[in-house]
């Protein structure tokens, strides 16, 4: 059968979708031709709604599978739509119409009864959708099908559906990921995206948590995985590896097809949680001799000396981790992060003793956190002196606990948030007037915040330049900010620049727009030498010293 994907990837990240390019390669190797219309605007032209159809109308795939995110299901439905309204017309045959991804697996029920859809996947569907694609070129009925929300019947009601008339089939296992083909990365145009995301091709080799932050998906997949299968968490096999020696081949593939990838990054949730794992792929990387740097995720809970090491010697360059807010009881109690702020520093300190550049994820606007808690969250960066972070604004993702947090905290106004398409811009929830204003301001300029708070912890004569014009944003109403917001980043550049001539560290705002670099790595980085850390951090007795008042910085 032919199946037409669709990634509706707007507004937002581009990159591979990494579900779309294994369901891909699972359906290939089984004798089906896939195809994928990719909507991001940094692949002009963006295929138009007619575009899909003309494609839909010449081509005619045996089914239109849609992968989506939250964030991308609005415009899933809408093209969902417009083919359905296309098709009552009598315009276009349509094939069945069908949706997976994170979404769809958190909040199924919602998304059936939008109507449009034949089929729903949950979870992970590279062994379902094989199957479902077998029974419908089979003319078998399509209903019971592992995984899928189906119509009883294969009979999509007119109007108004009702749960009653759909079937919740439960989930297979997990699929092995020994067993997977590699990843079918030429579904994408895989050359325009590494160009565009600076060489840096992702790629993954484990799936699955075992932690339960309350903003992820993950413990609504294990949810549903305990749910469905009756088994407890120990026995779901949901922590996954694909061996080394797999990798490795599927690394020397792409490789051998695309040019101009100058870093791997390795997307799995968490590369380094298992160590056996961890070392094994390091092995194998710098046994194989690819040379290229790459860049993992890791806990701050779990960084195994003997991982940083082999990290190090393997050519790791970044090693990513989320801090994601500086409160202790916002971490443990809202975001269920359990990490102490001893766990954060130390990791940070670790890494860069095997010359490791460390990048830390954090949110801010998060259910029920005070002004205060927030300016926690830019003092543990200001302290830990990380080599990088991204601040992002926080997103309940419906279906999470931390969603319903939110609602139970008054924090959401659903008809706003049906409205919001752009989430990096600006947070999702209510704070009331005053602190939604000082959240803006803080989310944009997160790192002159943290800059002007460095020298609580050691000597930072660059503080001294961000306190004024943190001051200066701080005084301004919604109105002045608004007409300054877009000057924030020219300004940045100007007041980096006299930094960087005076000779002082600091964070300045690099490669996106909510991404603050300490300056002795991008100035190495730009000047093409190598970038060595020690320097760049006060010792714990300095910290102790300035936090016991006993020495003045300013
Ligand atoms: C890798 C990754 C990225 C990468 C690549 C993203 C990509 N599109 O591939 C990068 C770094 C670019 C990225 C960016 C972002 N990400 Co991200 N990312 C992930 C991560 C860690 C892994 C995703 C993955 O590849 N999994 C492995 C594949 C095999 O699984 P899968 O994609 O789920 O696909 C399976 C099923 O969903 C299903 N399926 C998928 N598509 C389809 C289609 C059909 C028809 C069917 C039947 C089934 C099906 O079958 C697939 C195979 O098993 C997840 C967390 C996670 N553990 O899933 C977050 C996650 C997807 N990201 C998330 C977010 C929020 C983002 C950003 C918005 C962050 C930001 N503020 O910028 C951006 C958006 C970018 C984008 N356009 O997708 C959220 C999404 C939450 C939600 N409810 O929507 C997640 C779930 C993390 C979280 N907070 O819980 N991300
Ligand atoms: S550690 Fe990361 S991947 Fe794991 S549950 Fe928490 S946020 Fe999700």
């Amino acid at each position: 059968m032919r199946v037409l994907f669709v990634y509706p990837n707007l507004n937002t990240q581009m990159g591979f979708n990494h579900g779309l390019a294994a369901i891909s390669a699972v359906l290939k190797v089984n004798g089906h031709e896939t195809r994928l219309v990719n909507l991001n605007e940094k692949l002009p032209p963006v295929p138009s709604t007619q575009d899909l159809m003309d494609l839909i109308a010449e081509w005619q795939p045996g089914m239109v599978a849609f992968s989506t995110i939250t964030q991308q299901y609005p415009k899933a439905l809408e093209l969902a739509q417009s083919l359905r309204a296309a098709q009552a017309t009598g315009a276009l045959e349509l094939p069945p119409l069908v949706v997976g991804g994170i979404h769809p697996t958190l909040v199924p029920g919602e998304v059936m009864g939008d109507g449009v859809w034949d089929h729903v996947g949950r979870g992970e569907c590279e062994m379902a959708l094989l199957e479902l694609v077998q029974r419908i070129e089979a003319g078998e009925s399509p209903d019971d099908v592992q995984n899928f929300v189906s119509w009883i019947g294969g009979v999509r009601p007119s109007a108004s559906p009702q749960a009653e008339q759909w079937r919740v089939n439960p989930v297979g296992e997990f699929p092995e990921l020994k067993d997977l083909p590699e990843p079918d990365y030429e579904l994408f145009e895989t050359d325009r995206i590494t160009a565009s995301k600076g060489g840096w091709f992702s790629l993954m080799s484990s799936r699955g948590c075992p932690y339960r932050c309350s903003y992820c998906l993950n413990h609504k997949i294990i949810d549903l995985y305990r749910e469905d299968l009756g088994r407890g968490v120990g026995k779901l096999n949901a922590f996954r590896f694909r061996p080394a020696h797999l990798m490795m081949k599927e690394i020397r593939t792409v490789l051998k097809n695309h040019k101009g990838i100058e870093t791997f990054i390795f997307d799995d949730d968490l590369f380094t949680q298992n160590v056996e794992h961890a070392l094994e792929m390091c092995k194998a990387y710098e046994e194989s001799e690819i040379n290229i740097p790459f860049v993992v995720n890791a806990h701050v809970k779990r960084l195994d000396p003997r991982v940083a090491q082999a990290l190090a010697s393997a050519g790791a360059k970044i090693l990513k981790m989320g801090i994601e807010c500086g409160s202790q009881r916002v971490r443990s109690k809202v975001l269920k992060r359990h990490m102490t702020k001893s766990d954060i520093i130390e990791t940070v300190e670790s890494c860069e003793e095997y010359g490791l550049h460390t990048s830390a994820f954090v949110m801010i606007g998060l259910p029920t956190e005070t002004r205060d808690e927030r300016m926690e969250t830019v003092d543990i960066l200001a302290e830990s002196r990380v080599g990088r972070f991204r601040c992002s604004y926080f997103f309940p993702f419906p279906g999470t606990d931390s969603w319903q947090m939110s609602v139970d905290a008054g924090h959401v106004d659903l008809e706003q948030l049906a409205k919001q398409t752009d989430f990096t811009w600006a947070s999702a929830l209510d704070f009331g007037e005053e602190e939604n204003l000082f959240i803006a301001k803080l989310g944009r300029c997160f790192s002159w915040f943290v800059n002007a708070r460095m020298d609580h912890f050691g000597a930072a004569p660059a503080s001294a330049r961000y306190r004024t014009v943190v001051e200066e944003i701080l005084a301004m109403d919604r109105a002045t900010w608004e007409a300054f917001e877009p000057h924030v980043s020219a300004r940045d550049a100007e007041l980096s620049a006299a930094c960087i001539e005076a000779g002082e560290l600091h964070y300045a705002i690099k490669y996106n727009d909510f991404m603050g670099v300490r300056s002795d790595f991008f100035l190495a980085e730009e000047e093409g030498r190598e970038w060595f850390t020690a320097s760049a951090r006060p010792t714990r007795e300095e910290v102790e010293r300035v936090q016991q008042g006993v020495e003045v910085r300013g």
